[in-house]
């Protein structure tokens, strides 16, 4: 796939990243090259995951690799749901590419189930922990508008806000 295929990724403050996706219609003919898509832009960014919204498209569509620097592992999850998240909880740091070089730590229950359609229209349901539970909450989250320092202290959120339009205008001076 050449870089022509890439999308570009929306940035804090723009409302796409604060509105809901709607649901993906079955055998919607655009769904398989979206996500291929996806995938690419994902892995040249790089990321772990990536949510059609994140790219100015408003499905419930995410893509999902946590081993981007081992042999490559995708995971494409039509209208995912999280269908359970334990009581017990994880802290770990988050990034994410709609607010790029901003990192926290994020609270967010341990392990979570989730249930999606694949690309084949079979439905799937995995049972996630560590990364890859942190990582399909948070790209499940963008779903719904929900950013990772939402998860976070209003004062660590309005710093590292306020950080992010600092670094954008300055790299648009830049250019
Ligand atoms: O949704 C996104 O913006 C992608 C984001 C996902 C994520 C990161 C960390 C915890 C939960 C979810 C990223 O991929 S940020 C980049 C990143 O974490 C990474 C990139 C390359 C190698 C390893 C990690
Ligand atoms: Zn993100």
């Amino acid at each position: 796939m050449t870089d022509a295929n890439l999308l570009p990724i929306l940035f804090v403050p723009d409302p796409r990243l604060r509105a809901k996706a709607k649901p993906v219609q079955p055998a919607d003919p655009r769904i398989p090259a979206l996500a291929e898509r996806m995938l690419a832009t994902m892995y040249k960014a790089p990321g772990i995951g990536l949510a059609a919204p994140q790219v100015g498209e408003m499905l419930r569509l995410v893509v999902v690799d946590v081993r981007p620097d081992e042999k490559r592992d995708p995971i494409v999850l039509v209208n995912p749901e999280i269908v359970a998240l334990s009581k017990e909880l994880s802290t770990r740091e988050e990034g994410c590419l709609s607010l790029p070089n901003q990192f926290a730590d994020v609270t967010r229950p341990a392990r979570v189930k989730v249930r999606w359609t694949d690309l084949t229209g079979a439905k799937r349901e995995v049972e996630a922990d560590g990364l890859l539970a942190a990582c399909l909450q948070h790209e499940l989250d963008h779903l719904d508008g929900v950013l990772f320092v939402d998860h976070i202290s209003a004062l660590k959120r309005n710093m590292l806000l306020r950080k992010l339009a600092k670094e954008l205008k300055a790299k648009e001076r830049d250019q």
